[in-house]
């Protein structure tokens, strides 16, 4: 077989291509199941390229077959860098060259790793004329779109996807991330990119927490519980009976806003969950309404005052309408153990109304919750996180509960540090690698990292799938936006494998090798964000360089450059006269930060970051300023007129606290505020501004 390949090399070497027939796709993630290769000449990408819709199912499924091949299109053009034909609904007559059918297999047979029948598969068969791709419902058409975008990228310039048949389809049913959007504000736009992002990797559910505070317990359970921060991120309209639930209504999703993200998440293959979490982590409701509160514990909802259960379902009645999914999570997590009756009474309570309400069922987080004469419905899913104190999963799984993994001890991720004895940055890769008896690491069935008999099988009819979480407990000034982006790429992609994939089942699952040098790759070319905030220098690593500025504001056309990059500048603030001019002005803004002339303060999110408050710009004399920023952390190198050659090195950080424990630092990274130079109040003088990326 390989000489046979090599002579073909050879003889083909002469033409104009150099194509290797009967080879093999290129490793991607998620891992294909099944690929042969057949001996032909392969499909290649061109501007001829012709994506075709089965009109026997143009408008099935919601989205439909053509709505995802639409967007399928906008991401293979931006991918390949080329325009491409509209998508055509119309039979594929075999007679077109370059063209890519999608279709529906009704009577195709794919199913999950438990033998449940599952609508993500798709077989898909390449030649030199045509891709098709038969789904067992759209969502597996889109999935196949993926695999094929991710073939594209990994056929660098050549562009050509080796002919063969494959067939392919998740093992599990729920692959999906969580974000703890409650302690820490994110706003729609970066959100619906994170959705999109993820879907690359087949993952297909956003569970968004919604709703939580800081746990300070000198705050909390002291005299200062109304200003402890608290997050409530629905915003009820202005004539809705929860109105006065939301803190911060600039900190909240209005319904057009929510509802965009939410189709964006929708295109992409990915559901939205949220959760609004009741009765435990519910200071956003005491604060509003503190009659509800547990006596002397304000995050904990008493659930035998009679207006309790009423509010909260009036919460619900309020947003329930705004939700597509056929699930919601309300959270029931760490609730007082001794109140286990009205606890469960309230969580089935629940689950019957958000079934008559809406039809759609709820989950719960694992709780401990020990009752002799009462127990949760099994209609309810239990999110697994917590050994032993909250659950045994082998106990919830053979008690008849559907169970999701987000056992913490593989899945839990904490915004910027650790606590003590706590989570990691990213998933941990050493972790999830290893362990398992076929050397192919944690699965959604593995449920700790220490004693085997808590695993469960891979084809447990009642294991759900996977989710795991980023937590936000230092409240929301520990990162930026693009900080949480940064400890979730690379975990997302390597979850999508391990989720669709794992467990040892399919002979063609990545090995970390192979993920590794699949990854940056596949990440740089990620379609339809820019996460990243990748920018292509202008000539070198320059972005841009302007010696001097015309005039102020001025606009590079720029709107952000993610780290790692260096921007070095000369600044001559003007007269100090006024100075809350000096106060608001500021030197750079970007879409993602903005530098202030006042001690030199980076903002991002609606949060500051001063550098130390010794360090004042000196009006009238020019400062050296070189900002320099990786993910990890960004510095200012400063050097004053006058003052020799001396540069003083100041660091951007953060203060966070540790649950009343301590306080600890952190460094900041920050994107470059790359867009407008000098502007609201700037007077002096910016010059010799270079942004380069490194
Ligand atoms: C649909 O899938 C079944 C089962 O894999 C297969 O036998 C059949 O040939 C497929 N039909 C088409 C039209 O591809
Ligand atoms: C579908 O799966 C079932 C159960 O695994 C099997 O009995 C049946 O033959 C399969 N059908 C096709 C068309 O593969
Ligand atoms: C909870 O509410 C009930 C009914 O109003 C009340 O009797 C009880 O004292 C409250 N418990 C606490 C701990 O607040
Ligand atoms: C449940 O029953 C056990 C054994 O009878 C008892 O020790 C325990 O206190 C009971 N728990 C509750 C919550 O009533
Ligand atoms: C589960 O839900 C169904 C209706 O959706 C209901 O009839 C049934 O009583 C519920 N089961 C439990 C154990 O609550
Ligand atoms: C990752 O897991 C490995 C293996 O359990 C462990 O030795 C290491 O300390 C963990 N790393 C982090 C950052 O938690
Ligand atoms: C259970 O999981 C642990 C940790 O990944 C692993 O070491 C062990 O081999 C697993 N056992 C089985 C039977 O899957
Ligand atoms: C200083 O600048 C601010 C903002 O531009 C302006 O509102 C204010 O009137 C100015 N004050 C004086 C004394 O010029
Ligand atoms: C919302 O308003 C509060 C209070 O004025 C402010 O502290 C916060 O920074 C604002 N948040 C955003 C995202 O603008
Ligand atoms: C900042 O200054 C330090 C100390 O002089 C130096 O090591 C570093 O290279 C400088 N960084 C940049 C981006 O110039
Ligand atoms: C972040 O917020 C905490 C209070 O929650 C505060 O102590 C700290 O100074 C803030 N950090 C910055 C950089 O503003
Ligand atoms: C089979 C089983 O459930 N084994 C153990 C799982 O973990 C808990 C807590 O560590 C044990 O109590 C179970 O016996």
């Amino acid at each position: 077989m390989l000489l046979a390949r090599l002579i073909k090399i050879a003889f083909c070497s002469a033409g104009l291509s150099l194509q290797v027939l009967g080879a093999t796709l290129q490793p991607q993630i998620p891992s294909i199941a099944t690929f042969t290769p057949a001996d032909s000449a392969p499909f290649v990408f061109t501007p001829a390229v012709q994506i075709l819709v089965d009109p026997r199912y143009t408008h099935e499924g919601s989205p439909s077959l053509l709505q995802f091949a639409q967007t399928f299109r906008e991401d293979l053009v931006g991918i390949a860098g080329f325009v491409i034909p509209a998508v055509r609904s119309a039979s594929n007559s075999g007679s077109e060259r370059s063209v890519i059918f999608l279709t529906l297999n009704t009577t195709t047979n794919h199913t999950l790793y438990n033998g449940k029948p599952t609508g993500e598969g798709y077989d898909f068969t390449i030649s030199q004329n045509e891709i098709v791709i038969a789904g067992a419902a759209p969502i597996g058409v889109w999935w196949g779109t993926r695999t094929l975008l991710q073939q594209l990228v990994a056929s660098h310039t050549s562009a050509e996807i080796p002919a063969g048949t494959g067939s392919d389809g998740p093992g599990w049913e729920v692959r999906g991330f969580m974000l703890d959007a409650g302690r820490h504000w994110f706003d729609t736009a970066f959100l619906s990119d994170l959705c999109t992002y993820a879907s690359f990797w087949k993952i297909n559910e956003f569970h968004i927490h919604a709703s939580d505070n800081l746990w300070i317990p000198q705050i909390l359970y002291g005299t200062g519980w109304r200003t402890l921060y608290s997050g409530f991120r629905f915003q009820p309209p202005t004539n809705s009976p929860v109105y006065g639930l939301v803190p911060y209504r600039n900190e909240s999703w209005s319904y057009s806003e929510f509802t965009a993200m939410q189709e964006i998440c929708t295109a992409h293959g990915v559901t939205l969950i949220p959760e609004i979490d009741t009765p435990g982590h519910s200071l956003v409701i005491s604060q509003w309404k503190p009659q509800l509160m547990l006596n002397g514990t304000p995050d904990s909802l008493n659930l035998t005052y009679p207006e309790t259960i009423p509010t909260i379902k009036s919460i619900w009645s309020q947003f329930l309408p705004w939700f597509t999914s056929a699930e919601v999570s309300i959270g029931a997590d760490e609730y007082e153990a001794s109140l286990a009756d009205a606890y469960i009474s309230f969580v089935n309570e629940m689950s019957d109304f958000i079934q008559e309400e809406s039809g759609k069922s709820i989950r719960i987080w694992g709780t401990y919750e020990p009752s002799n004469t009462s127990s949760v419905s099994t209609n309810i899913t239990i999110q697994h996180w917590d050994f032993p104190a909250g659950d045994i999963p082998l106990q919830l799984l053979n008690g008849g509960y559907d169970v999701i993994n987000s056992e913490q001890a593989f899945l839990y991720l904490d915004g910027k540090i650790p606590a003590e004895g706590g989570f990691p940055q990213e998933l941990n890769e050493t972790l999830l690698w290893s362990g398992a008896p076929g050397g192919q690491g944690w699965a959604p069935n593995i449920f700790t990292p220490t004693d085997p008999s808590n695993n469960t099988s891979a084809d447990d009819p009642h294991l759900r799938g996977s989710i795991f979480a980023l937590w936000n407990d230092w409240g929301p000034n520990a990162t930026t936006p693009l900080e949480t982006y940064y400890q979730l790429a690379r975990s997302l992609a390597m979850f999508g494998e391990k989720t669709w994939a794992g467990s040892g089942v399919r002979d063609t699952e990545l090995t970390q090798t192979q993920f590794d040098a699949a990854y940056p790759m596949l990440n740089a070319k990620a379609p339809g964000q820019n996460l990243n905030r990748a920018e292509e220098p202008e000539y070198g690593d320059i972005v841009y360089s302007y010696a001097q500025i015309p005039w102020f504001p001025f606009d590079t056309h720029i709107e952000s450059v993610g780290p790692p990059y260096t921007l070095s500048f000369k600044v001559r603030p003007g007269s100090l006269a006024n100075s809350s001019n000096i106060a608001s002005a500021r030197l750079f803004q970007g879409k993602d930060s903005a530098l202030y002339a006042s001690s030199l303060t980076f903002s991002s999110n609606a949060e500051y970051y001063p550098l130390p408050p010794t360090f004042a710009l000196p009006a009238d004399s020019y400062t050296s300023v070189v900002v320099h920023a990786t993910r990890e952390y960004t510095y200012a190198n400063i050097s004053m007129e006058g003052n020799g050659e001396e540069t003083e090195t100041y660091w951007y950080t953060t203060t966070m606290n540790i649950w009343g424990d301590y306080l600890a630092t952190g460094n900041m990274s920050f994107a470059a505020p790359a867009k407008v130079i000098g502007c609201e109040g700037f007077t002096g003088d910016i010059r010799d501004i270079v942004l380069s990326v490194g």
